[in-house]
């Protein structure tokens, strides 16, 4: 009994010592990146394998940071319906490490009416319900592929010019049921090809007709994804998205397709494709959002595995000597190194990195670790850290996205 008040005491020092470090953390540091994180059952990293098992949820989120992601596009159906506390966990988990959850809807044919039905009950319906804005989603993702519809291959030109007016009118109903229904804050981004500008086989009048319908598609929408498929050349991607980029009003991102990396396909391998990504944004600099890659669980595949380490004195344990080293490093924005507490060898210390801590602290896995004491007590301790560390993280979303002008 003494000893566990003496280690009580201990934590609550250190809590207390945490509420003086700086609330108003730097930005954080990282590329812009993100996937599309299907449910994909029989994929370990699939949300239906993820969401609801809290050791994978924080594990992949942790695998986030360590691969810069800034955003996540989670397909989750009605999982809001069916299990609110897991998304609630997942989205205020994000939150707390800067990401945004965004909620993926995958569609072949517009439709107003049922994507507004759609938004209102797998998700305006669950926001409004989480007093904890941290739980909420904070958009949506539109994946809506008109153009892989029996209508647009079998159509005329002017029939696919229509199937894009009703894909305008989706995005603006979806937009709608959000303002109308007390959700206005939540964004919607969408997914297009990079040639519905250009191409011949889509019968737009004239320019100023294609120029209507996407000055159209900048009211309702928040962002873009250009999804630039097939093309190997930096030259041949910046061909295709370049006139969005110049002339959409909103966010631009650049899509790549983790499907196509083997020899003789678009990217020769792993490599080669984070070299495209490295190239475009190199390219681009804040003229874009960042690049997103399709699917998560393909790119998971060929990414190295992340390592994750909490032992930042690098002896051989994980304990409060660790946790100390990631209080003293918490903040640090980039460049951040082991010992100072980047656990996820992503330059920046965050809450991120103390769920790698927390994660192998209550299941150690080094060889000779010694006994670990009261993870339940350290446990509280985390509980309160990621409270008082989330108030800041509305503060870091104001200014990270760079808007394409
Ligand atoms: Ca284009
Ligand atoms: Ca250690
Ligand atoms: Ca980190």
């Amino acid at each position: 009994m003494v000893s566990q008040t003496k280690t009580l005491r201990f934590f609550f020092c250190l809590f207390v010592g945490t509420a003086s470090i700086t609330l108003n953390a730097p930005l954080f540091a990282q590329n812009f990146r993100s996937a599309w994180m299907w449910k994909a059952p029989t994929h370990p990293y699939g949300t239906a394998n993820v969401i609801g098992d809290l050791a994978k949820e924080a594990e992949m989120i942790s695998y986030f940071g360590a691969w810069g992601f800034d955003r996540i596009y989670a397909s989750l159906g009605d999982t809001p319906l069916t299990d609110p506390t897991s998304i609630a966990r997942w989205n205020a988990a994000l939150d707390d490490v800067g990401m945004d959850s965004q909620k993926l809807h995958g569609i072949v044919i517009p439709n107003p009416t049922s994507l507004a039905n759609l938004v209102q009950t797998q998700l305006i319906d669950f926001n409004v319900s989480r007093a904890d804005p941290r739980e909420r989603f904070d958009a949506v993702h539109l994946d809506i592929e008109p153009h892989a519809s029996a209508a647009w291959q079998g159509g005329t030109p002017a029939e696919r010019r229509d199937l894009l007016f009703d894909l305008r009118d989706t995005y603006v109903a979806a937009r709608s049921q959000l303002d109308n229904n007390g959700a206005g804050e939540v964004k919607i981004y969408a997914d297009l090809p990079v040639w519905y500008d250009s191409s011949s086989s889509i019968g737009w009048l004239d320019t100023a007709d294609r120029d209507q319908w996407f000055a159209d598609i900048g009211v309702p929408l928040d962002g873009i994804t250009l999804m630039a498929f097939e093309r190997d050349t930096l030259s041949s991607i910046t061909s295709g998205v370049g006139w969005e980029v110049a002339n959409f009003n909103g966010e631009v991102r650049v899509g790549l397709n983790a499907n196509e990396v083997g020899p003789g396909d678009t990217f020769a391998d792993f490599d080669a494709m984070l070299a495209m990504a490295d190239a475009i944004e190199l390219f681009y600099g804040s003229a874009i959002g960042g690049i997103d890659f399709q699917p998560l669980a393909t790119f998971t595949d060929l990414a190295p595995t992340p390592v994750l380490t909490a032992d930042f004195d690098e002896d051989s344990d994980i304990d409060g000597a660790d946790f100390l080293a990631w209080q003293r490093g918490y903040g640090i924005s980039s460049g951040a190194t082991l010992a100072q507490g980047d656990a996820n060898g992503n330059g920046s210390v965050n809450v991120s990195d103390l769920l790698v801590w927390q994660q192998q602290l209550s299941a150690p896995a080094i060889a000779g670790a010694a006994a670990v004491p009261e993870p339940n007590s350290w446990a509280l301790v985390i509980v309160g850290l990621v409270c008082l560390l989330s108030r800041s993280k509305h503060h870091q979303n104001a200014t990270k996205i760079p808007l394409a002008s």
